[in-house]
């Protein structure tokens, strides 16, 4: 199978062209081995303590758990989201998911807001929710609760059929992610996916953090928790929309990420 794999740090010019024809791009083994022990072990303490059901995502998890905290800004990664952005955008939200052990096939869908879905906005739909998926469980087969994508259907000017949906059926054009825990998929909000079905004994878990322009409202929080802001780093205070507030608001004097490097590098 094609994959859209690509090397960690700066968006270069073929990272471009692969994430404008297929709206995603994987990012092979971004943590070690540890760090997706320190990671799984976070996800498990968050989903405990939020009480998950069985399917189950919980936003905030970087408030409490430093492990996930650092997946935020994490340098294999940052570069992309700025290489598609540019200097001003925010962590909407931070989503860890728990799929179960023998968990079923999830629904397809588009990412965006059932208040205004984004489709309701023009065609092809903008970009507007940017996720890196973390990888947290070895998903280097089908079946291991994988995402499904459709490449390139961001630019589809028609659904998915109604009856694929309904019936949580498949298309030929679905790809399932095969890939290693830690590595990172990122994503555009409109292309059409699914959660794989997960076969295996044990839950597995992916923590998702959608990046968008500074004026989409948070979707995890109503408001920045004052200690994780007080302790965290100026990177992250900033990507949590905290800024001194200009003349109007997001018009002229919206300070830029703190980047370390004026280049798209970091
Ligand atoms: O299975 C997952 O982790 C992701 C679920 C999903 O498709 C979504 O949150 O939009």
């Amino acid at each position: 199978m094609l994959n859209p794999v690509v090397s960690a740090g700066a968006y270069t010019d073929h990272d471009k062209f692969i994430f404008e024809s297929w709206g995603y791009f994987i990012i092979p083994d971004v943590l070690s081995k540890d760090e997706v022990q320190q990671c799984l072990e976070a996800s498990e303490r968050v989903h405990k303590a939020a009480g998950t059901p069985a399917f189950g995502q919980v936003g905030r998890g970087y408030e409490t758990e430093p492990a996930l905290e650092g997946l935020m800004d994490h340098a294999a990664v940052l570069p992309k989201i700025r290489g598609i952005y540019g200097d001003k955008f925010i962590v909407q939200s931070g989503w860890n998911t728990r799929q179960p052990a023998r968990g079923v096939m999830g629904g397809w869908h588009q990412d965006g807001s059932g208040a205004y879905n984004f489709n309701q906005l023009s065609h092809p739909i903008p970009l507007l929710q940017l996720r890196a998926s973390y990888l947290l469980t070895d998903q280097t087969k089908p079946g291991m609760g994988n995402m499904e994508l459709v490449p390139g259907s961001h630019r589809s000017a028609v659904p998915l059929p109604a009856s694929i949906r309904e019936q949580k059926g498949d298309t030929p054009i679905g790809h399932v992610i095969c890939a290693t825990a830690g590595s990172v998929l990122v994503f555009h909000n409109a292309v059409w996916h699914r959660t794989y079905e997960h076969n295996e004994d044990y839950d597995r878990y992916t923590m998702h953090y959608i990046y968008s322009p500074p004026w989409v409202k948070p979707s995890d929080r109503m408001e920045n928790n004052s200690e994780f802001m007080a302790r965290t780093t100026p990177m992250r205070r900033a990507l949590m929309g905290d800024y001194t507030r200009p003349d109007a608001p997001f018009g002229g004097g919206y300070a830029a990420l703190p980047f370390h490097s004026p280049d798209k590098e970091g």
